[in-house]
């Protein structure tokens, strides 16, 4: 189980999934293509305007900076080269471009070890426990075992949310009470994870602290936890990033880095977001692959990242005016 499920319980697949999801990022892709309407596609001449313009249109829908300008640098090259002869067709290049970039970046679940330990950490309300059901499921659909640790002790209700999501991800819980040492209840979970044989454990973590405890030193003292029992763990480190934060995301996710150590992002609330470029600045920014999305409330709402569909997705607007 080296990867996320890519068919669920109805055998639905990934591009089926994402097919199904774009719809949700029709928000994002309204304004994309809005902005490239305006600005963009009203001009014939491919100059250096066109290009100046382009950049715009990409860092207005929060591309970024370290993303847009390689790209377009590119562009530009196989505009002469291919001879591209008009704005439209020098779009699709853009997205393929964009496609390559992002399909470059290794994105695969690293739960290869048995068991695996899967560290999800974030400011509160990200997303962190929803996320964690449903990547439960999903393991759990694809054949999986998997144990989730209420490391989030803080919260009253933090515990209780996690068990009805684990009840319907079909997982067992280790949970102590309501502010007791989150270190105890990875420990205590890890052992079960153990005994049991489970494959994956997923820990949830507090998104903020109540004690004198800063977040960051709970969370390294996890970290050390885990790796008292387990020597190579955790084997991810997941940030949860929620998308419509936008830009602003990118001090947070730099704190937790630098304390940590991430080895993944998880991008939530995609859906209804007209901050669909984000993802790409924040992860060039970062330099941390995105490799989960999310995309709404329910257990089926997450999925591996795939950069085509995805772009697929925010380009439709484009594609729809122009075609
Ligand atoms: N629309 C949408 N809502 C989401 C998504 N992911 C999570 N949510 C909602 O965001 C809210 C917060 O989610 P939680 O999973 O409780 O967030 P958390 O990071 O665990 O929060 P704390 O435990 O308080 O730190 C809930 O109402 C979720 O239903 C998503 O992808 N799309
Ligand atoms: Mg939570």
């Amino acid at each position: 189980m080296s990867r996320v499920a890519s068919r669920d319980e109805q055998g639905e697949s990934r591009v089926a999934w994402w097919r199904r999801m774009s719809r949700r990022m029709d928000k994002a892709s309204e304004q994309f293509a809005v902005q490239v309407q305006d600005i963009v596609l009203l001009r014939r001449d491919l100059d250096d305007s066109f290009y100046d313009d382009l950049l715009e249109v990409l860092l207005a829908a929060d591309v970024g900076m370290a993303t847009a300008e390689p790209v377009i640098t590119t562009l530009r090259r196989r505009v002469l080269e291919e001879r591209i002869p008009d704005a439209e067709a020098a779009l699709m290049a853009l997205k393929e471009e964009m496609v390559a970039v992002l399909e470059a970046r290794d994105r695969v679940l690293r739960l290869d070890a048995r068991p695996s330990v899967v560290l999800v950490v974030g400011v509160n309300g990200n997303g962190k426990t929803t996320t964690i059901g449903k990547l439960a499921h999903r393991l759990r659909t694809e054949g999986g075992s998997v144990l989730v640790a209420a490391a989030d002790t803080y919260r009253a209700a933090a515990i209780e949310q996690l068990r009805v999501w684990a009840e319907r991800a079909k997982a067992p819980v280790v949970a102590h009470q309501h502010g007791a040492d989150p270190g105890a209840v990875v420990y205590d979970a890890i052992q079960a994870g153990v005994a049991r044989g489970i494959e994956v454990i997923l820990v949830d973590t507090a998104g903020r602290l109540h004690t004198k405890a800063p977040l960051m030193e709970e969370l390294k003292k996890i970290q050390r936890v885990v790796q008292r029992l387990v020597p190579d763990g955790p084997h991810e480190t997941l940030l949860v990033l929620e998308a419509p934060t936008g830009m602003n995301a990118l001090t947070q996710a730099r704190a937790f880095h630098d304390a940590l150590g991430v080895t993944g992002l998880v991008l939530t609330k995609l859906d209804g977001t007209a901050r669909g470029g984000t993802l790409l600045a924040i992860e060039a920014e970062l330099g941390i692959p995105v490799k989960l999305v999310g995309m709404g409330e329910g257990i089926d709402d997450l999925n591996v990242f795939d950069p085509r569909a995805y772009l697929d997705a925010l380009f439709a607007g484009v594609l729809q005016v122009h075609s």
